[in-house]
């Protein structure tokens, strides 16, 4: 299978972390696809995922599957332990709501910071930019950290008891958060000390070399 991605995007960070954890590394072909450039925005690219962004998941029959959760259920169900979308079902509907809520309150809302209130890509990709959208997104963000620590004051990952995607998709948020200089609030210690912790799994350090956190 093959997997068109940008090494430093935050978004395949999340899906290259969950490779990893799987051990299926050895079993995906990565193809650069170059935001900076705007090779996301071309037909050729858009015909793969209508939404034109990474990464784009493209199994050996053709099949074609976007959206970062979407491949991280997909490749969870290929292989072993450790199980990142749960096993019971109560597991299931947790971690995916805590993932989308990951999205929502962190990680899309840095993104809209990123493309409507700094350069984002720069002016031959980002068309339209509302920097006020932009910046009531980050400020978004920021309760978003708020809200992720206070969960983890009562327990020590994201969806409860165990690693998961949600947590994956929280390192996805610190990840774009050092790329836009956006610091995590101070106050937010059991945040901090969870990612600290997360840091000590080898599909996170890894990924981390690439994109260094800066918090
Ligand atoms: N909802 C998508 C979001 C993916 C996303 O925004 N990826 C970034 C790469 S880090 C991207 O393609 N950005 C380019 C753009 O939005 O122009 C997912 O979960 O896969």
């Amino acid at each position: 299978m093959k997997i068109y991605d940008w090494p430093t995007g935050p978004y395949p960070a999340r899906v290259r972390i969950a490779l990893a954890e799987k051990n299926l590394q050895s079993d995906v072909e990565f193809v650069p696809i170059n935001l900076w450039k705007g090779e996301h925005k071309r037909s050729g690219f858009l015909a793969k995922n209508y939404s034109g962004t990474l990464p784009v998941l493209e199994l050996d029959n053709g099949v074609v599957l976007a959206e970062c959760t979407a491949i991280t259920v997909y490749l969870d169900a290929l292989a072993g332990d450790p199980m990142l979308t749960g096993r019971t079902p109560l597991e299931k509907g947790v971690i995916q709501m805590m993932t989308k809520r990951a999205e929502i309150e962190m990680l899309d809302a840095i993104s809209v910071y990123f493309h409507h209130a700094t350069p984002g890509l720069g002016p031959d990709v980002e068309l339209y930019q509302n920097q006020e959208w932009g910046l009531r997104q980050r400020d978004k963000a920021l309760r978003g950290m708020h809200y992720f620590d206070a969960v983890l004051r009562k327990q020590p990952f994201i969806a409860g008891e165990a690693f998961s995607m949600a947590d994956i998709a929280v390192i996805g948020g610190f990840i774009f958060a050092a790329i836009v200089e956006l610091p995590i609030p101070q106050e937010c210690v059991a945040l901090s000390t969870w990612f600290e912790r997360m840091q000590e799994r080898p599909s996170v350090r890894k990924q981390l070399a690439i994109v260094p956190p800066k918090h």
